[in-house]
């Protein structure tokens, strides 16, 4: 394409409410517009990458069987009323109501709406396992939408479901799906991890996260240095150091008064409540309580940390409080408690003899240099951008909405139902944050826009317009996708968007045009500079360096 005939408005400063490079490079390199917060237009470059990561995405999609279909943004009211989410999700949830006065939500996700397109049909084990999945605009409305397309309020995303007779079958679709996240984000060229996740309200169990590694992501990922072993904070797990040193237990002291011992000699009381019950957790105080961990322990939805003004007495086990530890707590000897009630110290405390614990787990934080659950290496900690999730649902949506099928023995039972998405506005987002220098873009090459930036110095110059014109018709013809830069603008200016626009392979026409004399280099290599190279070698060095990106 000519770029003088193209729609690419870059621009020279950075947007002041940009804070992240991929938003920043987005805008000025001209992929994307914002239209309102969180809302944005994919201009024809960010178009272009967009349907080259939906292409990669159908291609694994379809390998594994899942037939794709679409499902319209906007579904009727009657069936986020019949899963009982119309009351649960709040103002996130964008509603409109038609000129009737209709109620409709704007698709947040499609459990409600695929499953009502199933139920009646879907009625067999006979027609299990089946599978589908739809690239569609998803609507929720962000509190504080930020980082441009990393958190927008209206966004692209793949989503698939899969129907199962059997908890045996999804389990097979699940890891089918998984493995298609694999192959769809190494060949993004994602650096990515899939980490155990929480499956928090939705309920079901094993659920993993795609999560791209980035600094501006917003989820911990903690994970082992030696193997593949990942897992969200709230979820990783901890395994306790073998204590070598039996515990002894001495006679409980106690002394008026604070104190100073080193937090990891020193026990701390952490009060929650639920909706029905005060909870007070026991723990090291070098340690911090992992409330996903003490949710999961006691099946709730809520646990909220008390205000300090209302905590008891913690060694006085009162009525309505239970009373936990973490497993940490089993192997400490002489353990010293600070009880604020009494403002008195005890030492030689014994969890076991003297906390009233009605259950030790594993209720803290893992750290950075803990044992990798797996055994395997420790832990560290890395920030991650999620971009795809892979949930086991279970029968939560069949149930609820009558999706009912009829099984080998003849008995009518609930669909078991997985679902998989992957956000792939934020997929794009994450590849900027991934590969940008302080230029501009760098794109994998099976994502660039174009395959090579051929760049005109001076149009006005024949010799220079003509060569150009050969070249470009030369490397079309050999199948490369190029954006020729023929625009009369100033050389600054040119390269300064050929390297916020960040093709993988830049080549310049410029002085020695007359002498059938061009530079090539590479986006990457911008640093290395280009080489001069004769132009009847051209359309061998372009794919030589391609191969080597
Ligand atoms: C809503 C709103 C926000 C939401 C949801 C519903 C997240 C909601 C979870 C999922 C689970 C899976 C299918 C594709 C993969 C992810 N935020 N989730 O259900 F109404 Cl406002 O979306 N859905």
């Amino acid at each position: 394409m000519r770029q003088s005939q193209m729609f690419i408005p870059t621009l020279k400063e950075v947007p002041s409410d940009a804070e992240s490079a991929s938003h920043q490079f987005l805008l000025r390199g001209g992929f994307i517009r914002q239209n309102a917060a969180g809302i944005y237009s994919y201009l024809p470059l960010g178009y272009k990458i967009i349907k080259k990561i939906e292409a990669i995405i159908r291609e694994e999609m379809d390998r594994t069987g899942a037939q794709e279909l679409l499902m319209p943004a906007m579904q009727p009211a009657e069936l986020w009323h019949e899963s009982g989410r119309w009351d649960v999700y709040g103002p996130e949830l964008m509603r409109l109501k038609d000129r009737h006065g209709r109620y409709f939500a704007m698709g947040a996700t499609g459990e409600e709406l695929v499953t009502s397109l199933v139920r009646d049909s879907l009625n067999s084990y006979k027609k299990l396992p089946m599978s589908v999945y739809q690239i569609q605009t998803k609507y929720r409305d962000e509190k504080r939408p930020r980082f441009g397309l990393l958190r927008g309020r209206e966004f692209i995303m793949k989503d698939a479901y899969s129907f199962h007779a059997t908890e045996e079958s999804l389990d097979e679709a699940y890891w089918k799906m998984f493995q298609a996240y694999k192959n769809v984000f190494e060949r993004c060229g994602l650096k990515f991890r899939a980490v155990l996740a929480d499956s928090g309200a939705m309920g079901g169990k094993d659920t993993h996260e795609f999560q791209a590694l980035a600094e501006i992501g917003e989820d911990t990922i903690a994970y082992s240095d030696q193997s593949d072993f990942a897992a969200n904070l709230e979820m990783a797990p901890v395994v306790t150091r073998k204590n070598s040193s039996e515990r002894k237990i001495l006679p409980l002291e106690k002394k008026s008064g604070k104190t100073t011992v080193s937090n990891d000699r020193m026990i701390s009381a952490r009060w929650f409540k639920t909706r029905v019950e005060t909870i007070l957790v026991f723990l090291k105080a070098s340690d911090e309580v992992n409330d996903v961990k003490v949710k999961n322990l006691l099946g709730t939805d809520l646990v909220e940390p008390l205000k300090s003004e209302h905590t008891p007495d913690a060694l006085q086990a009162a009525e309505g409080v239970r009373i936990l530890a973490d497993q940490e707590l089993l192997s400490l000897s002489q353990a010293e408690f600070y009880n604020e009630a009494e403002d008195m110290t005890y030492s030689n405390v014994d969890s076991e003899r003297d906390l009233h614990v009605e259950k030790f787990a594993d209720l803290r934080f893992v750290k950075e240099g803990d044992p990798s659950p797996d055994g395997k290496g420790t832990i560290q900690f890395a920030k991650g951008i999620e971009i795809g999730q892979v949930f086991k649902l279970g029968t939560k949506y069949s149930e609820t909405m009558g999706a009912l099928f009829l099984d080998e023995e003849g008995k009518n039972k609930p669909l078991i139902m997985g679902c998989y998405g992957i956000g792939i506005s934020r997929t794009l987002s994450a590849i900027c944050e991934q590969y940008h220098d302080e230029k501009g873009l760098i794109w994998p090459k099976s994502l660039a826009p174009f395959d090579v930036h051929l760049i005109t110095v001076n149009p006005k110059n024949d010799e220079q317009s003509a060569l150009s014109k050969k070249l470009y018709g030369e490397l079309s013809g050999h199948g490369f996708d190029v954006l020729w830069d023929d625009r009369r603008e100033r050389p600054g200016v040119k390269f300064a968007d050929s390297e916020l626009i960040g093709c993988p392979v830049q080549i310049v026409v410029g002085k020695k045009a007359g002498d059938s004399i061009i530079e090539i280099g590479s986006r990457k290599g911008q640093a290395a500079g280009r080489k001069e190279i004769q132009t009847d070698g051209l359309t061998g060095a372009v794919a030589e360096l391609l191969s080597q990106l």
